[in-house]
C-alpha cells in the first residue's frame, strides 16, 4: 500500500529543494524581486527554445493572459468559444466587455466544432477562442480557414497544450495568439503563471506594456493595462521545471499508455481517441462513462471518492449552465447537445509523474470493480 492513501486528480511537479535554494540566493543578492527582471527574461527565452515558437510573454497566470491576449488584439463585439472548458475561458471575454457566443463540440475530440462556429458568426462577431481541451489540438486548419474568410482573430486557450505538436510544428504557433497556463496542477508549472504566445516582436512589445499598466516608457501610459507581471522567485522556479518537463511527459506518457490498455475492454467506458499527427503531452486523463457501465458517472465518481480517489469531471458544469452565461442565446441546451452529453459522461483520472504504478493500479482495479 502506498503512504498516501489519498490519490488526487494530479499533483504538481516540484524541481530539487537545493536547485532553487541556489537560485533564490541569487536573487537575495541582486534584489531585484520582479518587473521583468533577468529570471524572466531568461526564462521567456528559453521557454521561446523550448517550445519552438517566435515569442512568448509571461504573465502572473493563465486567466489574466486570457484577458490581455484580448486586449492585445482590442477584440470587440461578439467572441464564438466553447462551452466545454474552465470557467476562465469565458471569463476573460466579460472582463473584456465582449459577449461570449457558445457553439457546440465535435463529440470526438470534445474541442469546438468547426460547422458550429461557423453557424453562428453574426456581424457582431470579431474573434474565436478555441480551446485545445486535455491538449488534443482542434482543427486549427478548418478554424483558420473561418477565420480568414470572415476576417475574425483566433485566440487560442492553449491552457493544456504546453509542448503539444501537431502536423510537424508547436501547436501554439496556430492562430494569431495563443495562451498558457503554468499553474500548480498543469504539466508544466511555475506555481501560478501563464504565457502568451504571438508571431513577431510588435506583438510581443503590446502585452509587455499591458502587462506593466500600459507603461510604454517612464511617462507614457498607453493603454489601460494590468498588473500581470510573473516575479523572479516564479520565474526561477520556471527555469528549473523547464529541466524536467520532458522527463515528465514521457512518464505521464508511460502512465496514459497504461490506463489506455487496462481498461479498452471494460464495457462502458470510453476513452478518447489519441489525435492525429500530434504528439500529446497527457496533461489529462479523460475516460467518459456509459450507459454500458451500469453504473453513471456520478455513481463512479462517488464509489472512486470513497477509496480516496479523488477524481475531476472536467468539464461539469458546462459554462453556458452557469448563472452569468445562462441566459444568453447560444447558452440555451438545445445549442450545445453534444457538449452536454460529453459533460454528463466525462471523469478524468489520476495522472502525474509521480503516481506509482501501484497506485494506478488501484484506480484501475476500482474502476473495473465497480462496473455493474
Ligand atoms: N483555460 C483553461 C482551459 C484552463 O483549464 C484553465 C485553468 C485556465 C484557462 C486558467 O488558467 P489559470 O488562471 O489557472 O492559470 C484547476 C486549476 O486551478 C486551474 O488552473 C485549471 N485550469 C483547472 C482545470 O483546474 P481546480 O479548482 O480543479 O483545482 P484544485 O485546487 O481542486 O486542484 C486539483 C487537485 O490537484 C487537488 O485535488 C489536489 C491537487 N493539487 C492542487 C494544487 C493547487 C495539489 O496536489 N497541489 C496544489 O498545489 O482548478
Amino acid at each position: 500500500m502506498s503512504s498516501d492513501p489519498n490519490l488526487y486528480v494530479t499533483q504538481p511537479q516540484l524541481p530539487p529543494l537545493e536547485d532553487f535554494v541556489e537560485l533564490l540566493k541569487v536573487i537575495w543578492d541582486r534584489k531585484i524581486l520582479t518587473n521583468g527582471g533577468p529570471f524572466h527574461q531568461q526564462l521567456e527565452q528559453a521557454l521561446a527554445e523550448h517550445l519552438g515558437v517566435k515569442h512568448l510573454a509571461l504573465l502572473t497566470n493563465g486567466t489574466i493572459a486570457l484577458v490581455t491576449a484580448l486586449q492585445t488584439l482590442r477584440i470587440q463585439g461578439e467572441v464564438i468559444t466553447t462551452p466545454y472548458s474552465f470557467v476562465a475561458t469565458a471569463h476573460s471575454l466579460l472582463w473584456n466587455g465582449l459577449e461570449p457566443v457558445f457553439a457546440d463540440i465535435d463529440p470526438h475530440t470534445c474541442n469546438l466544432d468547426p460547422e458550429r462556429i461557423e453557424a453562428a458568426i453574426t456581424p457582431k462577431t470579431t474573434a474565436i477562442m478555441p480551446v485545445h481541451c486535455y491538449g488534443h489540438p482542434c482543427d486549427v486548419r478548418a478554424i483558420q480557414r473561418i477565420a480568414d474568410t470572415y476576417g475574425l482573430k483566433v485566440i487560442y486557450d492553449a491552457a493544456h497544450a504546453f509542448g503539444v505538436r501537431h502536423q510537424g510544428s508547436s501547436l501554439l504557433n496556430s492562430g494569431d495568439l495563443s495562451v498558457l497556463s503554468f499553474h500548480a496542477t498543469k504539466v508544466y508549472n511555475t506555481i501560478e503563471g501563464g504565457a502568451i504566445v504571438c508571431p513577431d516582436a510588435k506583438t510581443k512589445q503590446r502585452i509587455d506594456f499591458l502587462k506593466n499598466f500600459g507603461f510604454a516608457d517612464e511617462v507614457t501610459v498607453m493603454a489601460p493595462g494590468i498588473n500581470g507581471k510573473l516575479n523572479e522567485v516564479q520565474a526561477a522556479f520556471g527555469l528549473l521545471q523547464l529541466r524536467e518537463v520532458d522527463a515528465a511527459i514521457a512518464r505521464r506518457t508511460a502512465i496514459a499508455t497504461r490506463y489506455r490498455e487496462a481498461l479498452a475492454d471494460v464495457e462502458g467506458i470510453a476513452l478518447m481517441p489519441e489525435p492525429a499527427d500530434t504528439t500529446p503531452n497527457h496533461s489529462y486523463m479523460p475516460i467518459r462513462v456509459q450507459p454500458g457501465y451500469g453504473l453513471s458517472r456520478d455513481g463512479l465518481y462517488q464509489r472512486l471518492r470513497e477509496q480516496q480517489i479523488f477524481s475531476r469531471r472536467y468539464f461539469y458544469p458546462l459554462i453556458s449552465d452557469m448563472p452569468m452565461y445562462r441566459g444568453l442565446p447560444s447558452a440555451q441546451p438545445t445549442n450545445l447537445p453534444v457538449a452536454r452529453r460529453v459533460a454528463s459522461e466525462i471523469l478524468c483520472l489520476p495522472i502525474y509523474p509521480a503516481l506509482s504504478e501501484e497506485q494506478q493500479q488501484r484506480v484501475i482495479d476500482a474502476i473495473r470493480a465497480s462496473r455493474r
